[in-house]
């Protein structure tokens, strides 16, 4: 395979008649199109978040987040420069909502979460149901779901936005509509959905038809206690710690359908035996400091730093403190379509 046909003349005149009308020879092509393995343009990279706040503070003072909608500096892999893309098929950015600010009530097909980096209180209204948001909260806005942002804190408050649009533009299906207010209506009370889904009770008659977890916002504190109690029992895995994925608990699938999310633990001191697989990842640091080691290059964290595991580059994690660490991939579309892989080395 991935070898390189040659040219003579005549092939290469052949070309030249073919490519008039609109054909081109597989055979000069295929082994960039078929590859052994994963080759991505997608790079490893690392954010400082104090870098970005620095930025987003200046954002703050050029443009409200009415005005742009969404005040949003984007993540944008060194590799896919210009195409607002963290890894090939996620998009990430860090948003800012000042005190007093809203951010517009809309509708998209694209699946959003929000990771709360800094600031407590501010709120996030899905689906006619408000919620209040702290740091390490994970909230999902589903497919088509109304959603609007506000601040009445008198701190800034600063979030992860990890978004599909990639993978939204790869199929063409994009579709936005503005509400033509501000805020939507609270039809809901705060905490109803979590009440009714959150506790693994279910409503007796309850039938999922949507394919987003009827759960919107899975609140750290109850994170973190998941992974302090089970730390207890100090098995290990090499290559991930201590690591649970958010789930939908009316189907046991990932929160949304393409992206799946992920909160872990490595106890202090510890370091992962090398791991890849085929979903490019997005990670941030929660609690503690460490750092990973992405091909041959090495990152140094701590928090609300954010990185990037590209497709099938090993990757090894060392924590110097015990380090929580939130991440996010398209997993549930590479599982869906049988193509997700993972490599634990010898682990
Ligand atoms: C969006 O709706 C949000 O609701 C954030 O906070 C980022 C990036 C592109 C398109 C829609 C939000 C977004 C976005």
């Amino acid at each position: 395979m991935e070898h390189a046909v040659e040219k003579t003349p005549e092939r290469e005149a052949f070309y030249r008649r073919i490519d008039g009308e609109n054909l081109s020879a597989l055979w000069n092509v295929l082994g960039d199109l078929i590859t052994r393995e994963p080759r991505s343009g997608c790079r490893p990279h690392l954010w400082r978040f104090d870098a970005i706040r620095g930025y987003m503070m200046e954002a703050g003072k050029l443009i409200t987040a009415k005005e742009a909608e969404r005040r949003v500096l984007i993540l944008e892999n060194p590799g896919l420069r210009g195409q607002s893309k963290a890894t090939t098929s996620l998009y990430a950015g860090v948003q800012l909502v000042m005190p007093g600010e809203v951010a517009p009530a809309h509708r998209h097909s694209q699946s959003a979460l929000r990771f709360i980096l800094e600031g407590r209180g501010a709120h996030t209204t899905v689906d006619g149901e408000r919620t209040l948001m702290a740091p390490g909260d994970f909230v999902i806005t589903p497919a088509m779901a109304w959603h609007d942002h506000g601040n009445h804190t008198q701190e800034p408050m600063f979030w992860l936005d990890g978004l599909d649009i990639p993978v939204v533009q790869f199929f063409d299906a994009s579709f936005i509509e503005g509400l033509g207010a501000d805020e939507q209506p609270v039809t809901r009370p705060a905490g109803d959905s979590f009440a009714r889904y959150g506790h693994n009770l279910l409503p007796v008659d309850f039938k999922r038809d949507a394919k987003s977890s009827p759960v919107f916002n899975y609140p750290y504190d109850h994170s973190r206690e998941a992974l302090e109690t089970a730390k207890k029992a100090g098995d290990w895995d090499a290559c991930h710690g201590l690591k649970l994925r958010f789930v939908n608990p009316a189907t046991g699938d990932f929160a949304m359908p393409t992206i799946g999310t992920f909160m872990q633990l490595l106890p202090k001191g510890f370091k992962t035996a090398r791991y890849r697989s085929t979903d490019a990842t997005v990670f941030t640091a929660v609690e503690g400091r460490g750092r990973s080691r992405i091909g041959d290059q090495v990152f140094e964290w701590g928090p609300r730093d954010l990185f990037v595991v590209p497709s099938w580059h090993w990757v090894t994690h060392e924590a110097d403190d015990e380090a929580v660490l939130f991440s996010f991939s398209d997993r549930p579309v590479q599982q869906k379509l049988d193509l997700f892989r993972e490599d634990r080395g010898n682990a």
